[in-house]
């Protein structure tokens, strides 16, 4: 061993053997993000020679890549064998992951563990029903003592094996597409086997009502979930499921009237469209302006499923019409086209045309002229006892008219939500198992409020699972007898610059009558310039976070208005006059005075809902799912190594395996230890070996050891109870030091053999 790379990190670690190293196997970077399995021919100091493998795993080509241009170009193979757990790998690396993920999902097997708590799914996009018959229910149901591949199902099975002890939750995350939905059904379908048939009907129609009201076809996901979801499932005092209720957080009630090219809007909105006209209109309903995108199918036939699944939700009669009325509302409503009589952008503004609000005001059970009214003026208070009416511009007549679409859909949403929970939530919860399907860290070219508010519940969950991962670790290492002494890092610091800074100074802003996004961004740079999580950002209206996945820069442009979620005043008068019971909810829920104007302001109830979310959680014992697309075009049995390595990346994964095993990254159990190096010299049982017997090998093995700073056996290597934990180079050594020894008997015995010949 002659010289070796610096810096020390796991994920860019270069193997330190220089000498020439004919028929080592390794991973060589291609190209970025690009990683193939490769021998090494012929290497020196700064190239190699390599036969580069494809994925069937025959040699396609010989390369010669430089070690230079890349510092973790090449990596040392594990043995090729594909593991169950990423623990278990024996040289944890980014190319060694992706290998093992890789190989897997090319084996139809989508399911990976990373640790006791920890399961990657990446998805098939195709339906292995091999993997989700009932027999595999009951083998998964009934595995006491045998050890099965990793599945949902063994997530499902641990959660509820543990509800003797104490309540158990399962974090769902990943990027728009990954699985995640899919994956809460699979355990959801699982856990049902635990609960009578009535009541599971009832938890499983909740979910085309959700799907219909709260999904929408995106660019990455023909049924995106537009929020998140926490879904309490009940089990009684003999662990039977008995009920179940959900929690939503962040609808993107945006989307009622923004579509962004190539998506749709809701799908209920679509389905009752398709589906015709509703009773007491008097117009037919033609064509709606929020519609946009590809007409489906079978919106019609959707419609009728969406209704057979509300019946068994108990909503039919008086509140389905409600319910029906106030979508037609929306509906209409973005037909509503205000002008003005001289064409100015600053002059009055009157609605175009007075059928569209005729249906409207029908449906809403109010007078026209009211509904002309509310639509064009404002009252604005000018001292204590009058009041001046303020004629809008059609500029601001839309934007209100808008604000008041979104807020009726998130008030029908959410009082579908509470019907649901009143149809399936029980009264006898004696333990529960919370799962969460949420949305996971965004970075976009353009990052606005709605990615601040999705990668600060990231950066919450982050810091649960690193202290929950690190924790186990640190179990192992007790359960091993061995003393790591070593701490870990938290995100502290960026959860303090995104909840005291953002949250507080925005919600100044948007209490102060001319709050600016500038004056916001400035008080955040002047209070947390020197933060190395802050980075300024190139304009007066953008900052950067350093957040555990990446740096992500936001425009703060439109913060304080999405953060304030105003709905005019007038609007909301109008919605009190309703005679419809989800409109009055407008007025009612979201009617605010000046005093509580931070309590209503989106972070502020975002953040609060955290908070508790956390609380739940945090008495709970929790597993981690871990979602991953292997491509963007949703394709099955198609791998991109970037498109997964930066979801792992992004996702913490490897990060949270490399900090924790970063001191000790290698390890082999005492058994293999015992057969593959006994090449050394140790006669011993290999079948059962002591810790002090392996000690003592491995100091034979290892006694001319020196480390890449000057270490020797005894910093190298940690010998626990039933497994042994190596240093960089350490394992390396052994193995480079076994295939040499193998090398030199090959020498030998081809010799003898020509001896004979
Ligand atoms: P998401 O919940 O993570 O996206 P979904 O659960 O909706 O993703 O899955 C997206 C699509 O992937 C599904 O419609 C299926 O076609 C496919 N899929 C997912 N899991 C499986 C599986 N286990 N087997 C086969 N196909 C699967 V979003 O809600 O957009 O963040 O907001
Ligand atoms: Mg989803």
């Amino acid at each position: 061993m002659t010289s070796h790379p610096s810096q020390k990190h796991p994920l860019c670690e270069k193997d330190a053997t220089k000498e020439k190293a004919a028929s080592t196997d390794v991973f060589v970077q291609i190209k970025p993000y690009e990683w193939s399995k490769a021998r090494v021919l012929t290497e020196t100091e700064s190239e190699a020679t390599v036969q580069v493998f494809d994925k069937s795993n025959i040699g396609v080509s010989i390369q010669t890549v430089s070690l230079n241009d890349y510092p973790h170009q090449r990596l040392p193979l594990q043995n090729v064998n594909v593991y169950d757990d990423l623990i278990d790998l024996p040289f944890l690396h980014e190319p060694g992951v992706l290998w093992n993920l890789r190989s897997r999902h090319a084996n139809c097997h989508p399911y990976t563990r990373s640790g006791p708590n920890v399961l990657i799914a990446v998805n098939p996009y195709q339906w292995l029903s091999q993997l989700y018959t009932s027999k595999e229910q009951e083998r998964y149901r009934h595995s006491t003592n045998e050890k099965l591949p990793p599945h949902v199902y063994e997530m499902a099975q641990q959660a509820y094996q543990g509800l003797s002890q104490q309540n158990q939750s399962i974090l769902v995350s990943g990027e728009s597409g990954a699985g995640k939905t899919e994956t809460v059904k699979l355990c959801m379908r699982f856990l049902s086997q635990y609960g009578d048939s009535k009541i599971t009907d009832r938890l499983w129609y909740a979910n085309p009502v959700l799907e219909a009201f709260g999904n929408a076809a995106t660019k990455r996901n023909d049924n995106s979930s537009r929020f998140g979801k926490f879904l309490t499932l009940q089990f009684d005092v003999d662990c039977q499921l008995v009920g179940g209720r959900c929690d939503i957080y962040l609808l993107e009630k945006s989307r009622v009237v923004g579509i962004a090219p190539g998506e749709r809007n809701f799908h209920i909105l679509h389905q009752i469209a398709a589906a015709g006209t509703v009773a007491n209109l008097t117009s037919p309903c033609s064509e709606f302006k929020c519609l946009t995108g590809k007409r489906k199918e079978s919106d019609r036939s959707d419609y009728a499923t969406t209704l057979e699944a509300l019946h068994k939700m108990g909503i039919c009669g008086e509140d389905l019409h409600t319910l029906q009325q106030a979508l037609w509302v929306i509906l209409h409503s973005s037909n509503v086209v205000f002008a003005n009589d001289d064409g100015r952008h600053d002059s009055r503004a009157h609605v175009e045309d007075e059928s569209s609000i005729t249906i409207l005001a029908d449906l809403l059970g109010v007078e026209l002229p009211f509904l002309a009214e509310s639509l064009t003026i404002k009252t604005m208070h000018a001292g204590k006892n009058s009041k001046i009416q303020v004629p809008l511009t059609v500029e601001q007549a839309r934007e209100g008219c808008h604000a008041f679409a979104k807020e009726l859909y998130a008030q029908a949403f959410h009082w579908l939500v509470e019907q649901v929970n009143r149809a399936t939530t029980s009264p006898n919860e004696t333990r529960s198992i919370g799962i969460l399907d949420i949305f996971g860290f965004e970075s976009f070219e353009e990052n606005h409020f709605e990615q601040f508010c999705i990668n600060y519940a990231n950066e919450v969950l982050q810091s649960k699972f690193a202290e929950d991962v690190f924790q186990s670790l640190l179990t192992e290492f007790r359960e091993e007898e061995i003393d790591l002494g070593v701490g870990y890092d938290t995100n502290r610091d960026v959860l303090e610059l995104m909840s005291n800074g953002v949250l507080s100074f925005l919600s100044e802003e948007c209490i102060r009558p001319q709050g600016t996004e500038a004056v916001f961004v400035r008080k955040l740079h002047q209070s947390y310039g020197a933060s190395s999580r802050f980075v300024q950002g190139d304009s007066q209206h953008t900052f950067g976070i350093r957040h555990f996945a990446e740096t992500v820069i936001y425009d703060a442009h439109g913060f304080i208005e999405t953060n304030r979620d105003k709905v005019p005043s007038n609007l909301l008068s109008l919605c009190s006059s309703s005679t419809n019971h989800i409109v009055n909810r407008v007025a009612l829920l979201h009617g605010i005075s000046q005093s509580n104007m931070v309590k209503n302001t989106v972070l502020f109830k975002f953040n609060k809902q955290l908070v508790a979310l956390m609380r739940s959680l945090n008495s709970t014992r929790t597993q981690y799912i871990r979602c991953i697309k292997p491509n963007l075009c949703n394709e099955p049995l198609k791998v991109k190594d970037g498109v997964i390595l930066r979801q792992l990346q992004s996702s913490g994964v490897v990060a949270a395996v490399a900090i924790a095993r970063s001191s000790f990254p290698h390890q082999m159990d005492h058994c293999k230890i015992m057969r593959r190096f006994r090449c050394f010299g140790a006669r011993l049982n290999a079948s059962a070996p002591t810790k002090v017997q392996v000690m003592c090998s491995l100091v034979i093995a290892m006694r001319d050891y020196k480390g890449p700073c000057d270490e020797t056996f005894s910093d190298a290597v940690m010998v626990g109870r039933t497994r042994a934990y190596f240093r960089y180079n350490a394992l390396e050594y052994l193995e480079h030091k076994r295939n040499s020894n193998f090398e030199f008997f090959a020498l030998i015995i081809q010799s003898q053999f020509r001896g004979f010949v």
